[in-house]
């Protein structure tokens, strides 16, 4: 009896001990929470940095004595214990849209006019566009429980680990809800310019500019390298906002607010289309002295019932758009002209520039285009010239800064000969570019191979620019069928200088994947002319498999709708090549797929290429009978015009049946389709 009391008594003591422990973390919890809250949310600290210090050492020592105390929205999850060995993939109930861009006041005004024909006085929030990534955060009873990145809208990635590093993220919010909340994770400058200063002193690549910082850092498996990123976060949108009470867009911001999350301080509301610009104008002039970089201008209707009488069109919402700020542009001087040889033998004239930085990135060299490109802008070698890049990627040079000339500047040459294999160069008629004709020519047969090896043709993960220019020149690659025999050189590849014998074997590994990849990369990789992806995709539908296309003859394939004479006549002659049907033989032989993986469209006589208009109610939706007709190889349209090949008539047909008529346009019912389909 005597040994029960003990232990009942030592239970008790302990439990009272526990209590009294997890009395003060709970208190210690609470007070660095408030504290953060204060310094993040309200800019409004009330404890100075040592007493945060203090406190959170004192609940570290708890938690490190009471392991089965450590609570979920601990502040001490911030430094990031957690590592992962992959990300999983996460459902957005609601997808993640983006925005229509626009770069003018004119499509401003056009914006608020379409917005005008549905809402008659629309109010508008401004706010600032944040150059990060855009985030979910899900909340359950009030705690963070995911968070996961927008990935292609519908499908994200789950980064809650690294999320719950960012300090300006609450663990919990102020109430015991279930939410989701969006918004966009950030790199402060700040923490970008000593992120890139430690990694130029180890040695590190530097990142290009704090968005490719912060996406970076959020797709660390290791949450602990996140957490000394120094990242931030806005919220700003509320998916599902039913049962809220909540009114308006601007409503929600300030309900994001009194729930503990970060919204951004820049938030405006505007009655007019007008002060609507003045609002850009404002922020396109002050936007350097901002802590963090923007992009642009985000313009929301404000009324929430308003923007559900606007929706949405399959991509974007039409109740906001998105103001992009105009690129930057930056001076320097163009110091040579290079002239490179493409996979199609085109040559492309290439300005050398003093490096500058542009957008976040140094610069080195901005394309020409081609002679005229560059006659019209009269550029001379020594020009002090301004550069931007185009869809903020590809340096391209704007203008010649003519009052920058002294008369030393060298007028611009075309070359006669191709550079890399001494040719005479043609210019096609109708044709800016000139050409190397040679099929020889080792520069377009190494951009063939890289072509071919790029992620949108066979996708050869692994073989960049270099390694295969590397393996072209020492012999191991010729034609893209000797990717798939590089396997005999195992050896002498492991003995290359920077190569060992696991990166062969990735390597390898990478080309033995790439063969059972859809035929319509196969063609888009082989480098056919005028076949770019969406051709290549077209053939491979209707032919299903590379014979079909081998055997087709001009006219089937003009049949194909999109496919032209043009690109009937290059598809037929490449084929009609010996070297080219060896190679196709080859690879079959080396064991490729020349199927094509995906639905495959069957062309019908009564459909291919001829053009329907549907009228009256049909038994099926619109965009049912639209796909039928377009799987055939049909095409539909809006209006009876002399053009109109078939009119399908359902019931109580409207005017396109009278005016069918008149035109003399074979009319079937629904009937009739079915039975043709
Ligand atoms: C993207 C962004 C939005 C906002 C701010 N920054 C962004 N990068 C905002 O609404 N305040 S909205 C958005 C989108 O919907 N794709």
């Amino acid at each position: 009896m005597d040994l029960i009391a003990i232990k009942a008594d030592d239970i008790m003591l302990k439990d009272k001990g526990d209590s009294m422990i997890e009395k003060r973390i709970d208190e210690l919890i609470k007070l660095l929470n408030r504290a953060s809250y204060e310094y993040y949310q309200l800019d409004n600290p009330t404890i100075t940095d040592q007493e945060y210090d203090d406190y959170y050492a004192e609940l570290v020592k708890l938690e490190t004595n009471y392991p089965n105390l450590v609570r979920e929205d601990s502040p001490t999850v911030r430094v990031g214990t957690e590592v992962i060995s992959s990300f999983h993939k996460v459902n957005h109930a609601v997808p993640m849209m983006s925005l229509d861009d626009i770069f003018s006041k004119e499509e401003l005004l056009d914006f608020d006019s379409k917005v005008k024909k549905v809402i008659s006085k629309p109010e508008y929030v401004c706010e600032l566009k944040i150059d990060g990534l855009s985030v979910s955060l899900i909340y359950e009873h009030g705690k963070l429980v995911r968070a996961a990145t927008r990935g292609d809208g519908l499908v994200g990635e789950d980064i809650t680990h690294n999320v719950k590093t960012i300090k300006s993220v609450p663990l919990a919010l102020s109430e015991d809800i279930d939410i989701e909340v969006r918004g966009e994770i950030y790199m402060p400058k700040e923490s970008f310019i000593k992120l890139n200063e430690d990694r130029r002193k180890n040695g590190e690549a530097e990142f290009a500019n704090p968005r490719n910082a912060a996406a970076g850092s959020v797709r660390q498996l290791d949450s602990k390298i996140t957490a000394s990123r120094g990242l931030a976060t806005f919220l700003y949108h509320i998916p599902v906002v039913d049962n809220l009470k909540l009114d308006t867009h601007y409503e929600a911001l300030m309900y994001l607010k009194r729930l503990n999350l970060v919204v951004n301080p820049n938030v405006s509301l505007q009655s007019n289309i007008e002060k609507v610009w003045e609002y850009i104008t404002y922020w396109t002039n002050h936007r350097s002295e901002l802590p963090y970089e923007i992009d642009g201008i985000v313009i929301k209707v404000n009324n929430l019932s308003d923007q559900r009488l606007l929706g949405y069109t399959v991509r974007v919402p039409k109740w906001a758009i998105a103001y992009k700020f105009p690129a930057e542009q930056v001076l320097t001087k163009l110091v040579g002209v290079e002239f490179c040889v493409g996979r199609t033998g085109k040559i492309t004239p290439r300005a050398d520039l003093n490096p500058v930085h542009v957008a976040g990135t140094v610069v080195r060299s901005a394309t020409l285009h081609n002679e005229d490109f560059i006659k019209e802008k009269d550029i001379r070698i020594g020009d002090t010239v301004s550069i931007r890049k185009a869809g903020d990627i590809i340096p391209e040079v704007v203008q010649v800064i003519l009052s920058r000339r002294n008369g030393d500047e060298l007028p611009f040459k075309m070359i006669t000969t191709c550079p890399i294999c001494g040719s005479t160069l043609v210019r096609k008629e109708e044709e800016a570019a000139h050409y190397c004709l040679n099929e020889n020519c080792d520069a377009r047969k190494i951009n063939g191979l890289i072509h071919f090896a790029s992620r949108d043709a066979m996708y050869l993960d692994g073989f960049g620019d270099r390694i295969i220019e590397d393996f072209y020149n020492a012999g191991f690659l010729k034609n893209v069928a000797d990717f798939y025999l590089l396997d005999n050189y195992r050896t002498e590849l492991s003995e290359r200088e920077g190569f060992g014998e696991k990166s062969v074997q990735n390597l390898l590994d990478a080309v033995s994947d790439s063969k059972k990849r859809s035929l319509d990369r196969l063609l888009f990789g082989l480098g056919i002319r005028h076949v770019g992806k969406k051709t290549a995709k077209i053939l491979a539908e209707y032919y299903s498999n590379i014979d079909n296309i081998m055997n087709a003859t001009i006219e089937e394939l003009s049949i194909i709708p999109d496919i032209g004479n043009i690109i009937a006549q290059s598809v037929y002659e490449y084929f009609e090549v010996d070297s080219n049907k060896k190679l196709i033989a080859k690879l079959k032989k080396l064991g490729l797929n020349m199927e094509y993986i995906g639905k495959i469209k069957q062309l019908s006589e009564h459909f291919a290429n001829k053009t329907f208009v549907l009228t009256g109610t049909l038994s099926k939706s619109r965009d049912i009978i639209k796909g039928l007709i377009e799987e055939k190889g049909g095409k539909v349209t809006n209006s009876v015009t002399k053009k109109t090949d078939v009119v399908i008539v359902g019931e109580n047909p409207g005017s396109k049946l009278t005016k069918a008529n008149q035109l003399n346009i074979t009319i079937w019912n629904e009937e009739e389709l079915m039975s043709r389909l």
